[in-house]
């Protein structure tokens, strides 16, 4: 279809973005490619050369026009521009130089010149075409962008309309789901012999809210439950006279007048959880002597946090509902005979600080059986998998003593397990990424061929778009992880649509606009990070230790002496990875003389010895860091702690460098989330943290913390020192943004809101999954199946432990 570039751009301006177009844009000869960032620097220089500041041509609608192409493919006297008009809607046009027209090309036909462009000898074949879009042509759809993120609401809207528009059907349905409803083996809620039929439940209802509102003796339940019992109503109303009558007048008014509020209030109190499995095969899975060890960080802290909560309110969920059942959490991980001093290689551990919660692991095994010793980069665990998940499952069902009612995947691996053992045992499954691969790295998907010995994410992605496919429901912990900002593409986003040149043309690889998508953001555990201010809840032996391995002596875990100890303290912790870029903060640090004056830097990380390091990227990474202490002369302003720190440690030193009134700093190159962010918030700690990613949505720049751009090192750096100078002028500066901060994380982030949500998530979407059952899903299943066996098995296959 032609559309006139006038349509997008000021006619008088027209013949400029031409001229900035074919000949400003200057791609590289082996990249005839310009990402969004290229083209607004290019644009920047462009208009500079044209006096635009000046008072030469004002360029205002071609800039914004600009400000939405995502990318340009430059093949000579043509263009092709891939604009994003909205989040998560992009649209493909093709461009000449001589006209002022351009030509709308499907997105097909983007990803064909795309793989053209990038034609070689290792990817001349044609690539596999793979479109899930025909698969949701059913229900329940989002149309605006911006409500992305809040599917549950989306959900109860579309259901509870549905309960009003087909009442005998929808009715139906919910008459038969609670008759159905098990838990633990028993029969709850209803009983089908008593109350057959949806208007024997009308009947019914109304006698027993008469007989509840009536009651003379509230506190004999024993006797209520027998009157009930006798009305056809069954254990899991509620704990006492008050909240039956409640739950059964909810359930009234979703009969007679349903609405979206009421639906979700209603379900929200059926006792649909109490065993959950939580999938995390990879990597170090322990509570001690784990974090950062390769592929082994934040996934750890937050799934253990999470069980933990998430016994506590399962636990007085299902007393809320008037049972008394105790609720099981599996974590469910890889066994590792060659533990090097974890726990990887015990089959069952419980996690501590609970009552019913454990670290299930179950060993990978060779394909004829012997199990593997030792660790595997979570690059190369695919082949592994399908096998592991057939025996986890036997391990799940014998723990649990039956099938969980909430499979809970983590990361790509655990994702592809979770939709494994989802299908194979019918229970809903719920996905979380933490932080998908894809966005991590420029050109994964182009240039696949290259990144493919050492990271295989052609295996990768086909896992994650057949799980996030199959998922019930997907939590995310910011909203930009699923649909980026306005100027960057989220990683979800980011599975629309993709090529990997002769292997894959992805036209269609996942509905952004499906209701599955839900942010619920992670909290900390509140035990171990708490503010500074309390002192009582403080060990002053841990402080003092701590406090001494900073700022006194030098042992053989720490480099660096401190000239001016009293100086306050710049604080950052994390793995030595390359995208967590400490050595850059260093960098930056060095480079400013009126930082090093105002404050010390301290970073706990890694080990010092590159040779204690098995992985080369962190290898990399030490031996830069020495480089950078040693050219700016930084051991008297620095102390580097090359050791990891246990948790309580951890959460301790945040306060003993608040004591000091001190900073935290992450610098990522790009952060999924960033839990370091929120336990120094959590800790009274002012926060510095990139903008790159999800640490946007945790911090309000320049109110709950700042938020920085780790690649330019100047303003980075000069960011904090203006903060330093402004505490020196204001005393109450410093407390200011310690507070705020504090009140942002307690008021937002926190695991009580999060398991409160995550609860009634997997309740509406369990009865969602209850209520349609249809042909289109069936044949995703079968479709992502056939993905499974001849695409990433095939794959899979030919790594080391494969066929
Ligand atoms: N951590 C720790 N001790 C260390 C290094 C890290 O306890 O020596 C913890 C840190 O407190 C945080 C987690 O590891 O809870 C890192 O999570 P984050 O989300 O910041 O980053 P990830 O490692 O997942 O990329
Ligand atoms: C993985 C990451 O990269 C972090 O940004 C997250 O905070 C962590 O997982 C927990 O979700």
């Amino acid at each position: 279809m032609q559309k006139k570039l006038t349509s997008f751009v000021d006619d008088n301006e027209i013949p400029l973005l031409l001229d900035f177009l074919f000949n400003g844009l200057k791609p590289s000869a082996d990249l005839p490619l310009s990402l969004h960032n290229d083209i607004q620097l290019a644009f920047r220089h462009f208009t500079e050369a044209h006096g635009e500041a000046a008072g030469g041509p004002r360029l205002s609608s071609a800039r914004r026009y600009l400000a939405k192409i995502q990318e340009i493919l430059h093949f000579g006297d043509s263009l092709v521009l891939l604009r994003r008009h909205r989040r998560a809607n992009h649209r493909a046009y093709r461009l000449q130089r001589t006209a002022s027209d351009v030509e709308e090309i499907t997105i097909r036909d983007f990803l064909t010149l795309k793989e053209q462009l990038f034609a070689s000898e290792e990817n001349g074949r044609e690539p596999i075409e793979i479109n899930l879009a025909p698969f949701y042509d059913y229900g329940p759809s989002l149309r605006d962008p911006d409500t992305i993120g809040n599917g549950i609401r989306h959900l109860n809207r579309y259901m509870s309309a549905n309960l009003s528009q087909s009442p005998e059907k929808w009715n139906l349905r919910l008459y038969e789901f609670l008759k159905l409803h098990h838990l633990h083996g028993t029969q709850l809620l209803l009983d089908g012999a008593t109350v057959g039929s949806v208007e024997e439940l009308e009947n019914s209802l109304e006698d027993c809210v008469d007989f509840l509102e009536r009651c003379e003796d509230p506190e004999n339940l024993a006797a209520i439950g027998r009157k009930l019992e006798h009305l056809g109503f069954l254990r899991g109303w509620g704990d006492s006279r008050d909240r039956m009558l409640e739950t059964f007048l909810l359930l009234q008014d979703l009969l007679e007048q349903p609405n979206e509020v009421t639906l979700e209030e209603f379900l929200s109190r059926i006792p649909m959880v109490s065993k959950v499995a939580l999938i995390s095969p990879h990597g170090w899975f322990g509570q001690h002597n784990v974090l950062g060890r390769p592929d082994t960080g934040g996934q750890v802290v937050y799934i253990l946090d999470q069980a933990k909560a998430l016994e506590d309110f399962l636990r007085e969920d299902l007393r809320r509902a008037g049972l008394d059942i105790t609720p099981k959490i599996l974590i469910l991980t890889r066994l590792i005979p060659e533990h090097e001093g974890t726990t990887s290689n015990l089959r069952l551990e419980p996690v501590e600080q609970t009552e019913n919660c454990f670290i299930l692991r179950v060993p990978f095994r060779e394909k004829e059986g012997r199990v593997v010793e030792h660790w595997i980069s979570r690059f190369r665990i695919w082949p592994y998998l399908d096998r592991y998940a057939r025996e986890a499952e036997q391990e799940l069902l014998a723990e649990f003593g039956g099938r969980p009612d909430l499979i809970v995947g983590n990361y790509s691996d655990g994702n592809l397990v979770g939709t494994l053992l989802s299908k194979s045992l019918g229970v809903i499954q719920c996905n979380i990424a933490h932080a998908l691969e894809k966005s991590k790295y420029l050109f994964s998907d182009l240039y696949w061929h290259r990144f493919e010995e050492e990271y295989n994410f052609s295996i990768q992605f086909t896992a994650d778009l057949i799980a996030m496919n199959h998922a019930n429901f997907i939590i995310s912990s910011t909203r930009q992880e699923i649909t980026g900002t306005e100027t960057s593409i989220g990683q979800y986003e980011s599975y629309q649509f993709f090529t990997m040149p002769g292997l894959m043309r992805v036209t269609s690889g996942i509905n952004l606009f499906h209701p599955r998508f839900n942010v619920i953001p992670p909290g900390v555990n509140e035990e171990i990070f708490f503010p500074y201010t309390e002192k009582s809840r403080r060990d002053p032996a841990r402080g003092a230790e701590l406090a001494r391995s900073i700022f006194e002596d030098e042992d053989e875990n720490s480099i660096g002496r401190l000239a001016r100890p009293e100086l306050p303290p710049i604080f950052s912790i994390a793995r030595l990875d390359r995208i967590k870029n400490l050595t850059g903060l260093a960098e930056a640090y060095g480079r400013n003389e009126e930082l090093r004056s105002r404050a010390n830097l301290v970073v706990v990380a890694s080990v010092l010895n590159p040779e204690h390091s098995k992985d080369a990227e962190e290898q990399a990474e030490i031996a830069r860091m020495y480089e950078i202490i040693e050219r700016h002369g930084l051991r008297p302003h620095m102390r580097w702690l090359g050791r990891r720190l246990a948790k309580e440690e951890t959460g301790e030193i945040y306060r003993v460098i608040a004591d000091r009134g001190g900073v935290f700093v992450q610098p990522a190159l790009f952060e999924a989330f960033g839990l370091t962010i929120l336990e120094a918030m959590h800790s009274g700690l002012p926060v510095f943290a990139t903008a790159f990613g999800g640490p946007s949505e945790i911090i309000v720049d320049r109110q709950s913390g700042f938020l920085i751009n780790p690649t330019v090192y100047e303003e980075m750096s000069g960011t904090v020192a203006d903060f330093f100078a402004a505490c020196e002028a204001d005393p109450d500066h410093w407390l200011g943004f310690s507070e705020r901060g504090l009140r942002r994380a307690r008021e937002n982030f926190t695991w009580g809101l999060y398991c409160r949500r995550l609860t009634r998530l997997t309740k509406v979407y369990g009865f969602w999954k209850y209520a349609t059952s249809n042909l289109a899903k069936a044949r995703m299943s079968q479709y992502t199946h056939l993905l499974h066996q001849l695409f990433y098995g095939e794959r899979a296959n030919r790594l080391p432990g494969g066929r």
